[in-house]
């Protein structure tokens, strides 16, 4: 059976479909092949010294696992160069990297969690890399900060790496959702699902249960039906899974359907979750959207939203279009 590469399809979407512009096919390879730098990192654990804390902290005031500190800077290396970028942002920087003066500077801007579910990278669960391009704006030539606050809608593209038992990419550049899995024999991606499709009902929901407690009203009511099970109003059983690697997470509910929340609750009623907007959240509620299920804060569609900082925290609802419909409903009717 001949499968199609990552290149050739990127290919068939720049000159069949006119989808894309070169310069983003291009970027989108280099990501890629970032992504495989990581993987082979993560594969390689313990023997190469990657576990274990960076003994640093970030932005967010998280401590930093040495291969956090590592994707990043594969990433950007891999990136700064190819002349398709303006800038890039990422969880572990508190501030966007303008392209530096000696390499061209292109028309899209980069975002990207190096390394998600870093936590669990020394237990060995599987871990990710999250990535969101957008467009600069018409007529800025000194990439900042502001100029990445740009609703998810308006993204080019957005995808993950997940670092599983095999490799495996996802991406849109919004027609439709592609999964390429990598031979690392021979260092390549190659097709393995396409149009991938979230059907719109599930039996399977994913939180955080230990922060029950704190959580608000209708969170608490969405979890309590699903938990009664066929004795309750839903009248069918639901199972729980939590990886606590959103990408893991995403990436089965992607492959099977499910809900993924992570809310924001009652210890503090102003921070919007934990989960982080513009390379967390909008990536991901795009993938979700593309493949047909549906992404909201509780009350407003994810991608709709105006961001105010780089770094900004949201209310997370995402998957099986149903179940996400119907928890999102719950908040309007409070
Ligand atoms: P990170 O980007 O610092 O790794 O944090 C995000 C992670 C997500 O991958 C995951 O869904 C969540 O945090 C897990 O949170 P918790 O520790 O509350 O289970
Ligand atoms: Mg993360």
């Amino acid at each position: 059976m001949s499968r199609v590469s990552l290149t050739q399809y990127l290919v068939e979407k720049q000159r069949e479909k006119n989808l894309i512009p070169a310069e983003l096919r291009l970027l989108l390879e280099v990501v890629a092949r970032a992504c495989k730098r990581i993987s082979f990192s993560v594969r390689k654990g313990e023997l190469a010294g990657v576990l274990g804390d960076a003994g640093t902290g970030n932005v967010q005031g998280e401590q930093q696992k040495k291969l956090d500190v590592i994707a990043n800077e594969v990433l950007l290396e891999a990136n700064e160069w190819g002349g398709n970028l303006a800038a890039m942002a990422s969880e572990e920087m508190d501030h966007s990297y303008p392209i530096p003066n000696r390499y061209p500077r292109g028309s899209f801007l980069l975002l990207f969690d190096p390394l998600d579910g870093s936590s669990n990278i020394d237990v060995n669960v599987s871990v990710g890399t999250i990535f969101s391009v957008l467009r600069m704006p018409e007529g800025v030539t000194d990439p900042a900060d502001e100029h990445f606050l740009q609703p998810g809608s308006r993204q080019v593209a957005a995808g993950y790496a997940v670092y599983g038992p095999s490799t495996q990419l996802v991406l849109t550049v919004g027609d439709g959702v592609a999964e390429f899995t990598l031979d690392s024999d021979i260092g390549s991606w190659w097709l393995t699902g396409n149009n991938l499709t979230i059907p719109a009902d599930t039996r399977e929901y994913a939180i955080n249960a230990s922060n029950r407690r704190h959580w608000m009203a209708p969170v608490r009511r969405y979890v309590e039906e699903l938990e009664a099970g066929s004795q309750g109003p839903r009248g069918k059983d639901f199972n729980m899974r939590w990886v606590a690697s959103m990408v893991a997470d995403i990436h089965r509910i992607i492959t099977r359907g499910g809900i993924f929340m992570y809310p924001r609750d009652q210890r503090e009623p102003d921070k919007p979750g934990k989960l982080r907007l513009m390379y967390e959240a909008n990536p991901m509620g795009w993938l979700i959207e593309q493949a047909g299920g549906a992404a909201t804060d509780g009350t407003r569609r994810i991608l709709d939203i105006e961001p105010e900082k780089l770094h900004q925290r949201v209310a997370v609802f995402m998957g099986s279009k149903n179940e996400v419909e119907r928890v999102t409903s719950y908040h309007r009717e409070l």
